[in-house]
Parts: structure tokens; C-alpha cells; sequence
């Protein structure tokens, strides 16, 4: 029988892979994206003949209850947030009600239209902040560091509480950081893969950038929405850390992505910019995803080196587009 998703936040980079996953399935997919101006469907144009989309916001709780009962889903993946980190500072009422309370809602809305949907909450590492325990797995306590930490946080917990309250298959993914081609400008990853791509093609001279001593757990986004999908196939729902169980700096980042294009004395291109640096920082992430390897069979599949060469690739391809 063919299976029917929606997933809030269809136009964001998970959102995107993980349609493109569920389409391979043969599921029915159905997105929700908020009204703009500009259209923002940059990472799902491929996908225009194939999902479809309705409006809604995560700050209208009866625009969620219209979604679900538009296209009766039997899975909700829940992506849509406020995600960028730094920008939490600048509007931690607006993250607040979009990263947390948004959750409360969908899962409010599911619970009224139909609790028998299975449901994927997008929980952060960032809810681990300044690491009580290194690497960090299921059991380790939260010590989220930013607005948008706290308010992941708040939606990780209403979950679990309506999967125990009113026994909803809800689940949590913690997701490590992940990157793809797809990734958000803003984002260190891609704004060091589009600023190395074009400093190879001579179209700028260096990258400002925040703090680099900072390190993460990246791994590669196609690889964990699979991961997302595994959850609601278990028999019982549950919260995974998904993780590489590496950690790098953005000094290995920018060593590897300068490295591939050819150049060795990188520090020459980079300029720092304390506009890019954050009033409380995360130094250090590290996922331990042994649960999901033992209990899902999930693993990481690309390696840093690869995803950052992925990376590279693309914006020299996206920028030659425009020359
Ligand atoms: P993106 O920022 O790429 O996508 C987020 C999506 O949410 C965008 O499509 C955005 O729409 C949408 N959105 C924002 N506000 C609203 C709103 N008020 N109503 C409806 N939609 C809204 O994030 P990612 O794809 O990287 O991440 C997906 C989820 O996973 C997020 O919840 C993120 O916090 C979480 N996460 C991500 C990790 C990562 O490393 N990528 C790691 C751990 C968790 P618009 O295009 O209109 O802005
Ligand atoms: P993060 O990702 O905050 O981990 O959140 P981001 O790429 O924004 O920052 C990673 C680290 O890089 C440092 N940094 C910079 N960051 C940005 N954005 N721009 C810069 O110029 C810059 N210079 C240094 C940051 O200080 C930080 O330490 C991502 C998001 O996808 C969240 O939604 C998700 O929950 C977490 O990953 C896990």
C-alpha cells in the first residue's frame, strides 16, 4: 500500500533529500512551505512534478491541522525551524515560536486529526552544547548554549512527552551536524565551499569568517534522512543520536576544501570578522551513534574528506554556470 508524508520544511536541504528518498520508496509526498514573496524552491525545483505543496507556517496552529487534513499522512517528518544558530541571538522570541512551540503544535495537530500518525521530530546536538560527555549518546544531559539550542530542546521533550502522555509514535533524531550541496549560504560549510570555489575561479580574493577552532561532527545530509525514514519504520518509537563519531575544526575544513582547489597556505584568503562570532559558543561536538548502528543498522556512508570535495565540486559547477 503506498505510503503518504509530509514534511514541514520541504524547501530546506533535509527537507529536500529526505523527499527524494521517500520518492524512491513510493510514497506520496506532500510538503509544506510558507508563503514569500520570492519563491524559495531552489533545492526542490527537481522535485516540482513529483511532491506537492501546501501552505502553512509553524506559527498557525490551524494551518498545520489543514495540512494533515489535506493529505492524511501516515508520517509526519517535522524539519521546519528557525536553524541558523547565530541568528537565535538576534530573534530568540520568533526561534522560540517557530523551533519550539512549532513542534507542540504539529504534534497538537496530529493528535486531534489522527494520533495514529507516526512522527519525526529534527532534535539538534546542539541540545548537548558544551558537552557534559564526549562523545555524546542518548543518555548523556543536555547543556544547550544558544536561544536555538533551548528551544530545540523544548521540542524534544514535548515529544517525548506526548509519545509517554498520550502513547503517539513520536520520535526524536539527533542529528549531529550535516551538510550537503544543498546546504544554507550562511551555514560555515557551504560559505567555505562557495568562498574556496570562487577564489579558485578569481571571482573573490578571501573569506571572512567567525571563530575557527570550533569543531564538529559533520557528516553527509542523504545519509541521515535515511536515517530519519529507519525511525518511524522501528516497531516501537524511540530517540537516536545519528552521528560520524568524528569531530573536525573549521581549520581542517578550510585545510581540505583549500587543499583540493591547490592551495596549501590557505590562512593567506581568510580574514576574521567578530560579526561571526557568537555571544556563547559550542567548541566541541562529538556523536556516538552506536544505538542506531546496533538497533537500526544505520551508518555513516560518506567520509569528511568526500563531503567537503562534494561540496567544493558543486559550487565551482554552480559558479561556472554564471560566468
Ligand atoms: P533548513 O534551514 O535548510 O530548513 C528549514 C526549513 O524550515 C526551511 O525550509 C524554512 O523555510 C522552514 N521554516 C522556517 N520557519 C518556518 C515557519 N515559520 N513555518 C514553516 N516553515 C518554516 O534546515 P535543515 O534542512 O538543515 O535542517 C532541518 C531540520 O533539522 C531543522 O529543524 C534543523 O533545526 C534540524 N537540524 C539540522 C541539522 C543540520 O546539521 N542540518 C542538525 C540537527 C538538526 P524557508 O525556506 O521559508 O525559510
Ligand atoms: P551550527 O552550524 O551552529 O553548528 O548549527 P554553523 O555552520 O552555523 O556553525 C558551525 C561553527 O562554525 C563557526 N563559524 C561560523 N559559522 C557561521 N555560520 N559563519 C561563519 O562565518 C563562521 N565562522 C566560524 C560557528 O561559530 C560554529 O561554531 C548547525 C545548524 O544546522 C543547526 O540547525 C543544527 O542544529 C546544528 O548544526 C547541529
Amino acid at each position: 500500500m503506498t505510503k503518504t508524508a509530509f514534511i514541514t520544511g520541504i524547501n530546506g536541504m533535509d527537507g529536500s533529500h529526505l523527499a527524494d528518498l521517500l520518492l524512491t520508496k513510493g510514497y506520496k509526498v506532500y510538503g509544506m512551505e510558507r508563503r514569500s514573496s520570492n519563491a524559495n524552491d531552489v533545492n526542490t525545483k527537481h522535485l516540482k512534478d513529483d511532491i506537492t505543496i501546501l501552505n502553512g507556517d509553524m506559527t498557525d496552529q490551524n494551518s498545520l491541522l489543514r495540512c494533515l487534513k489535506e493529505c492524511n499522512p501516515d508520517e509526519v517528518y517535522n524539519l521546519a525551524a528557525q536553524s541558523f544558530v547565530g541568528e537565535s541571538w538576534n530573534t530568540p522570541e520568533h526561534t522560540s515560536e517557530v523551533t519550539g512551540i512549532g513542534v507542540l503544535r504539529v504534534l497538537e495537530a496530529i493528535r486531534e486529526f489522527n494520533p495514529k500518525i507516526r512522527f519525526y521530530q529534527a532534535s539538534s546536538s546542539e541540545m548537548f552544547g558544551r558537552m557534559v560527555e564526549n562523545p555524546a549518546k542518548e543518555t548523556t544531559p543536555f547543556y544547550p548554549r544558544s536561544p536555538y539550542g533551548v528551544a530545540k530542546l523544548y521540542g524534544h521533550w514535548i515529544t517525548k512527552n506526548y509519545r509517554e502522555s498520550y502513547n503517539m509514535f513520536a520520535c526524536s533524531g539527533i542529528l549531529f551536524n550535516h551538510e550537503s550541496e544543498r546546504r544554507g549560504i550562511e551555514f560555515v560549510t557551504r560559505k567555505i565551499s562557495d568562498g574556496v570555489a570562487r577564489i579558485k575561479l578569481g571571482l573573490a580574493d578571501h573569506i571572512t569568517l567567525g571563530n575557527l577552532e570550533a569543531k564538529r561532527d559533520w557528516g553527509y545530509a542523504p545519509d541521515y534522512v535515511k536515517a530519519m525514514w529507519l525511525m518511524l519504520q522501528q516497531d516501537t518509537a524511540d530517540d537516536y543520536v545519528i552521528a560520524t563519531g568524528e569531530t573536525h575544526s573549521i581549520r581542517e575544513f578550510l585545510d581540505v576544501a583549500f587543499k583540493y582547489i591547490g592551495i596549501n597556505n590557505w590562512a593567506l584568503y581568510i580574514k576574521q570578522d567578530p560579526r561571526f562570532m557568537r555571544p556563547a559558543e559550542v567548541d566541541v561536538l562529538r556523536g556516538d551513534y552506536t544505538k542506531a548502528k546496533t538497533q537500526m543498522e544505520w551508518n555513516p556512508d560518506t567520509s569528511f574528506e568526500n563531503l567537503v570535495k562534494k561540496m567544493v565540486d558543486n559550487d565551482l559547477e554552480l559558479l561556472k554556470k554564471d560566468i
